[in-house]
Formats: C-alpha cells, structure tokens, sequence
C-alpha cells in the first residue's frame, strides 16, 4: 500500500466562521493526504464584515518550541501550506519549512490577505510586502486578483484586465521568486470567472460560469483542494480545474441566509469521488 503524503497546513484557527484550518484539515484529509496543523493565531472568528469584532490570540511564541519538538522527535513534512498568517509568523514558518521538510518538500503558499480590492481588517498596508517573502521560494502560489496586484505593488484591479496585463502580473509574480502561480478570480468577460496556471513558460486558463453569489472561505477551500490534489500527483492544470469545480458545487450547495462562510462539508462526497478511487 502506497505510503500517504504528510502535509502541514499553517494558518490561522477561526474557531467560527468556516475558513483557514476549520477548512484546510477536512479538505485536504478528504483528498487522501495526511494534514498536520499549526495554528499561529487563535481568533474566536474569522475577521469578515459580518462579524463585528473578534478575539486574537497569537501563538508566535509557541512556533519556535513546537518546531524543536518536532526536530527532537525527527518529524518531516512532504509539503507546507500556508495561508492566512501574520507578519510576526513569517521568520518561525521560513525555519519550520528549513528543519522540518523532507528532502524536496513542497511549498503551497496562499499570500491570504485581500479580496475584492481591500486588505482584510487588521492589515497593516506594507503587509504585502512582508509575505512577499513566503512567496519567494514557494513552489506554488495562489493569489486572487486583489492579492496579486498588491504583491506586486500595483493598485487592485477587480476587471478589465487584457490578457497582456494579465500575462504581465504573473510574470511580475513569477519576478518574486514563485515557480508556479495559480491566478484565481480571472476573467476576460463577465459571465465567466476562472483561474490562470503558469508555470513561468505557459499560462493555461480555466473558467467556470459566473455564478450569482460569492461566499466567503472560497480562497481558502480553493487552496485546500488544490494542495491536496497536488500531493495526490494531479497536474497544477487539473488540480486547479477540480479546485474550481468543488467551490462552485459548494456556494451553490450554500443557503443564501448562511453569510459568514461556505458549506464546502456539501462538496466533500465529490471531492472524495475525484480523488479517493486510487487512495
Ligand atoms: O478566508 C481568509 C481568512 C482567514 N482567516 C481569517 C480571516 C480571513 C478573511 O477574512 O479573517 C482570520
């Protein structure tokens, strides 16, 4: 029997709110990969305008003694994957990622930080400057629109971009040191939205039908199939497209009054069918 891929996702834990490590462990464990965590902060809900406020405990202090442990006890990692994360975390997860990877370990980063034009509350505005660094290295990078612009220093644009602007900013992200970007939130007309996959030489597009609603969480569900399909030995191209198609099964399985999250638990039996035959 096939040894499993041990992955470690290290993002925050929203105890609410249906996004980060409430997501990454069930998705990635669903995709047949081992999913260790290491939350770096402890919030009582995720930071989203429909919640008013919310608690942060930060775990920074506890990373460096965590990561000794695990050096102590010779536990490695095939893959990291990253999201949602602070600046005081950046330095504890580039050692983490240094001592405790086995010998090519891969690096799934998703800069989490923006959307829609904004950085999320409680981001200082030189923060994309910050996780720059995470990018820098990364084997694999999954900006949406918003987060690729301030990555490299442009304003956010949410449309009308051409495909030579668009081929300009993945280039300009592969210039930050990523090897592969995976673009989501792309679209040349606006009944279709999709993702651009480049591997520095070629950039492949996928779009699904624009759908009436968005919900939050869909970046981190992206994310979450995508580095699970991965380590599952699908292509960059494929894992996008299954990505894509698991989040729009799940905002369309979502009731239109739930608004803090989505039901991506709906999309779970699909994703297992995807990827679970050759477990
Ligand atoms: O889904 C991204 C995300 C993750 N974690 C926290 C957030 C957000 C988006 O708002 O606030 C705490």
């Amino acid at each position: 029997m096939a040894q499993m891929k041990r992955l470690l996702t290290i993002q925050d834990l929203s105890c609410v709110g249906q996004c980060s490590t409430t997501v990454a462990l069930p998705l990635v464990s669903a995709c047949g990969v081992e999913c260790a965590v290491l939350p770096p902060a402890i919030l009582s809900n995720h930071t989203a305008p429909c919640f008013s406020s919310w608690t942060f405990r930060d775990l920074t202090e506890d990373m460096p003694k965590i990561e000794a442990k695990w050096i102590e006890l010779g536990v490695k990692f095939d893959a990291f994957y990253t999201g949602y994360v602070c600046e005081s975390h950046i330095d504890p997860i580039l050692s983490i990622m240094k001592t405790c990877g086995r010998p090519g370990a891969m690096r799934i980063v998703d800069p989490a930080m923006a959307d829609d034009g904004e950085l999320y509350r409680g981001f200082a505005a030189d923060f994309p400057s910050k996780i720059a660094r995470l990018v820098d290295g990364a084997d694999y990078i999954l900006p949406n629109m918003t987060e690729a612009a301030l990555l490299v220093g442009d304003e956010p644009k949410m449309s009308g971009h051409t495909h030579e602007e668009l081929e300009s900013l993945v280039s300009r992200l592969h210039g930050l040191g990523a090897r592969n970007v995976v673009l989501t939130g792309v679209s040349f007309s606006p009944d279709e939205l999709g993702t651009a996959v480049s591997d520095g030489r070629s950039i492949t597009y996928d779009f699904n039908r624009r759908l009436t609603r968005t919900a939050h969480g869909t970046g981190d569900m992206f994310a979450s199939v995508f580095a699970g399909a991965v380590l599952r030995g699908r292509s960059a191209v494929d894992a996008a497209a299954l990505a894509a198609d698991i989040v729009c099964m799940a905002i369309e399985a979502t009731s239109p009054d739930h608004i803090y999250g989505v039901s991506f638990e709906k999309a779970i039996p699909a994703l297992v069918g995807a990827l679970g035959r050759d477990a």
